[in-house]
């Protein structure tokens, strides 16, 4: 069995880790699943052999004995459902974590994400700095309520899951707004992520290839 992602052939956060190949190399790394990488080019991504893959052009893809997958929730998703690591064995553990996977990906990114395109995409619209604090605190909603949640607990179901694999991944993109230190619980949790040795591994691997 090959296990073949792809990822930027040079990503535009130079290795901050912030491409969600990093992901897709964590849950590879906790489940301990040896895997190739496949780099592309924002050019190649739009040309037809990766089209194939992935109908809207981008990273990552992960593919597996025939199988080839888009978006990164359902390939953590199919490496959590298929290898041990990543979720529990009893059943409804097993739905609660497969619920903060979708909870991160649908309640909490979609905010950080209309951060990132007020910032990047629209940074220089005359109407952005009298939106950037209304999209803000939207994020900032989302923020306490998650603490909230949390409270002093390490994780949000018991041990590590997929579900905290993928909020700490979606958390990680705030740190250069400042808004994760206004929650210590939160910044403490994507410590705790940052910290495990599989987060460490995926990193570096992401690092060697971006790094400026
Ligand atoms: N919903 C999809 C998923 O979860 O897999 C989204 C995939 C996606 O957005 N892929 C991006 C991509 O391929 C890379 S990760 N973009 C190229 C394109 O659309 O043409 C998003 C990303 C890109 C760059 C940074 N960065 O430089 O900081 C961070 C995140």
């Amino acid at each position: 069995m090959t296990i073949t992602i792809t990822a930027f052939e040079k990503s535009p956060d130079g290795g901050r880790g912030l491409a969600r190949d990093t992901r897709v190399r964590w849950a590879l790394e906790e489940a301990g699943l040896p895997y190739d990488v496949r780099l592309v080019s924002f050019k190649t991504m739009k040309e037809p052999a990766h089209l194939a893959v992935h109908p809207f052009g981008q990273i990552p893809t992960y593919e597996e004995d025939g199988l080839a997958i888009f978006e990164t929730g359902a390939i953590v998703f199919h490496i959590a459902t298929h290898y041990p690591g990543l979720l529990p064995d009893e059943a409804h553990g097993r739905a609660r974590a497969i619920t903060w996977i979708f909870a991160a990906l649908n309640t909490v990114e979609p905010p950080i994400l209309e951060l990132q395109t007020a910032k990047i995409m629209e940074g220089n619209k005359p109407w952005t700095p009298e939106r950037l604090p209304t999209v803000m605190d939207a994020i900032r909603v989302r923020l306490k309520q998650l603490a909230d949640f949390l409270g002093d607990r390490d994780w949000l179901d018991g041990g590590f899951t997929a579900g905290d694999l993928m909020m700490v991944s979606v958390l990680l993109r705030l740190r250069a707004s400042g808004l994760l230190d206004e929650f210590p619980t939160l910044a403490a949790y994507v410590a705790r992520g940052e910290a495990r040795p599989a987060y460490k591994r995926a990193f570096a691997d992401q690092l060697k290839i971006n790094a400026p």
